[in-house]
């Protein structure tokens, strides 16, 4: 009786398609459906898996009132766009997009020679690369929390980093890493392991994943290629130093200490293969020892390969035998393990199985203990190594001991007790360390908790990333959203409390308190150097064939009604947005001339182009901005 209530609240809320689903998922909703009858009952709106799930169970709601803020923000990676994207937890809403590596229609990111610069460019101009994949999102520390400064995010495909200024949302710097392909985890350091003063993020560590020649010379015999491990200095955006190692690098976590640095090892067979990337039943965590390292660096302990003048050390097995001088140490993990993430309480990093069912659970005082030799082998600093489920991807926290891992093939978040599972791996076949499992709609990727990987650990939310949404969303042929799913673990129980389509294929992403970040509302003039600071300035400067036009805007005009040019001019075009007040963003399209890009108040950002096309070609605001917004134009007009 109770059940055929549940489905008629289904249908009535448009998700009758539920019912074509496996049991195993079935079994994972009845708690939002439930709620969803409940909440209807109440006369309240029908929003379907939104906040009431969570009601006695902790009462975290998603739901917010028309015009409330969300209370935390998610820097979600954009995966094939390229970009990042801000949300606001809990409703999920999208703020923002940040373009980092791909062109972007709103901004222009990729059109104005300011973003261009960061991009990269060709001898011709033209941008350096189009495509991208952006996996990771992390942000600066200080403290061993966030501190509002940058983010990073890296491309998989063509192994760059950007950094994000957290005051304007806005990506600054990109950086290409020599000698490696398919850079997949990224990690900032949180504090300094030389100089106990700065308690800040100060490096930026990069896995690269793929093996290649070195240097890349086109070489088909795999067993001479090789991965490296890379740091890029935080502020310059530098590669500092790499790391030659054996096998390959995955996911990356630091330690809080800034002692500490790890990656997850899939393939230590270094196989080219899939096949030969499976053969062994263990592979590794590899710990970088980051102050030994840059000691190495600074005594010329290094090589460097090909056209790249960063040096590189080496921390191959073989090298790094006396675990006193080592720079490296490689623990034993079984079978292809995916993520690696830090404990809030700064003792442990949890290496997920993917092709075993387990979790392993290092621990870094005695990681440390290996490297001062009081250890006798590296192996001995893992305290736990139990059964999670089927397909263990990556590991979230919610900072009172409990640890919450995607199972991919299992379709699962598994909440497990860390001390429970370190208990029960010592011998305490009573200890029960798997608290809870919730059924998550479908095969998760990443997910992770309102601050996480920070020590303010605040245990209210849990994001996650099911990689296939099926039949959540009404069907739009055959590619679907991506399921991002909000979970209450306030509780002793997760409680799924939303779903939300994204677009493929986010990967990671973090989430953190709003007061963390500083947010800047509008631009300073004196921050570009080809800002027009007054509407007076405006004018054609001509040298030869070059042109320079300088325009101001200011809504509903810009500083000039028209302007001429001739045929064949290369033409530089700056624009400075007057208006002082935050969102009155003005647009700049010309047509025909593939340019469109905006200014924000304050912003200046310029275009180079070639007048090659004559007639008169109306320019005109993009960005609705005031009531005269269709009137704001300029002409150029091309002799
Ligand atoms: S990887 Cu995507 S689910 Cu690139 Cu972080 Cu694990
Ligand atoms: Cu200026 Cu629309
Ligand atoms: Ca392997």
């Amino acid at each position: 009786m109770k059940d055929e209530k549940k489905l008629t609240s289904e249908e009535s809320s448009g998700l009758g398609r539920r019912r074509f689903m496996n049991s195993a998922a079935l079994a994972g909703l009845t708690l939002g459906v439930a709620a969803c009858a409940e909440k209807k009952s109440d006369g309240a709106p029908a929003a379907a898996g939104s906040a009431p799930a969570a009601a006695g169970h902790g009462g975290n709601a998603s739901h917010l009132k028309p015009g409330e803020l969300d209370s935390y923000y998610g820097l979600w990676s954009g995966g094939h766009t390229g970009d990042v994207r801000v949300l606001g937890l809990p409703s999920g809403r999208e703020i923002l997009r940040i373009p980092c590596f791909n062109p972007d229609a709103l901004v222009g990111w990729g059109i104005t020679n300011e973003s261009k610069k960061v991009m990269g460019t060709k001898a011709d101009g033209s941008l350096r690369y189009t495509v991208a994949d952006t996996h990771h999102v992390h942000a600066s520390y200080k403290d061993g929390n966030y501190d509002g400064r940058y983010a990073w995010v890296n491309d998989k495909i063509n192994s760059r980093i950007a950094r994000i200024r957290l005051d304007y949302f806005v990506c600054d710097k990109i950086t290409e890493l020599p000698n490696v392909q398919g850079f997949h985890g990224i990690f900032p350091d949180k504090a300094d392991p030389v100089d106990p003063k700065i308690n800040y993020t100060t490096r930026v560590f990069c896995g690269g994943e793929f093996a290649i020649p070195l240097p890349n010379t086109g070489t088909e015999d795999s067993s001479k290629y090789r991965s490296l491990f890379s740091c890029v200095d935080a502020e310059t955006m530098e590669v500092r130093w790499q790391v030659l190692i054996d096998g390959n690098c995955d996911l990356v976590a630091t330690s809080y200490d800034g002692k500490l640095a790890a990656t997850n090892q899939y393939n230590t067979e270094m196989g080219a293969k899939y096949e030969d990337m499976m053969s062994s039943e263990r592979d590794a965590c590899l710990f970088f020892n980051v102050a030994r390292i840059e000691a190495a660096v600074k005594a010329g302990k290094f090589k460097t390969y090909g056209d790249s003048k960063v040096p590189v050390v080496d921390g191959t097995r073989d090298s790094n035998k006396d675990p006193k001088t080592a720079l490296t140490a490689y623990v034993s993990v079984p079978k292809n393990p995916h993520g690696v993430n830090a404990s809030p309480d700064a003792k442990y990093f949890i290496c997920a199985g993917k092709l075993s069912p387990t979790a392993t659970v290092i621990e870094l005082a005695k990681v440390l203990d290996y490297f001062d030799g009081k250890l006798e082998a590296a192996d001995k600093a893992i305290v736990a190594e139990v059964e999670l489920g089927l397909g263990p991807l990556h590991t979230a926290f919610d900072g009172r001991g409990n640890a919450f891992t995607t199972l991919f093939l299992d379709s699962q978040v598994v909440k497990w007790n860390v001390d429970a599972a370190i208990k029960f791996h010592a011998g305490d076949k009573s200890a029960k360390y798997v608290v809870d499992r919730l059924d998550v709609q479908y095969q998760p990727g990443h997910l992770n908790a309102s601050q996480s990987e920070t020590r303010a650990a605040d245990g209210k939310y849990l994001a996650v990333g099911c990689k296939f949404s099926k039949d959540r969303f009404l069907p739009v042929g055959p590619l679907h959203p991506e399921n991002e799913q909000l979970i209450d673990i306030s509780g002793d129980k997760m409680v799924l409390m939303a779903d939300h389509p994204v677009r493929g294929e986010p990967h990671d992403f973090i989430i953190f308190k709003r007061e963390l970040v500083k947010p800047k509302q509008v631009y300073n003039l004196e921050d570009f150097p080809l800002a027009v600071k007054d509407a007076k300035e405006s004018g054609v400067e001509r040298n030869g064939k070059k042109v320079t036009v300088r325009l101001t805007s200011q809504a509903p005009a810009f500083s000039m009604r028209e302007f001429k040019l001739k045929k064949g001019d290369e033409v530089t075009l700056i624009l400075t947005n007057l208006d002082k007040v935050e969102d009155l963003t003005h647009g700049f399209a010309i047509p025909k001339y593939n340019v469109n890009f905006i200014v924000n108040p304050l912003e200046t950002a310029s275009v180079s182009f070639v007048a090659d096309k004559p007639g008169v070609f109306w320019c005109y605001c993009t960005h609705f901005c005031h009531a005269l917004h269709l009137e704001m134009r300029t002409r150029m007009i091309v002799e």
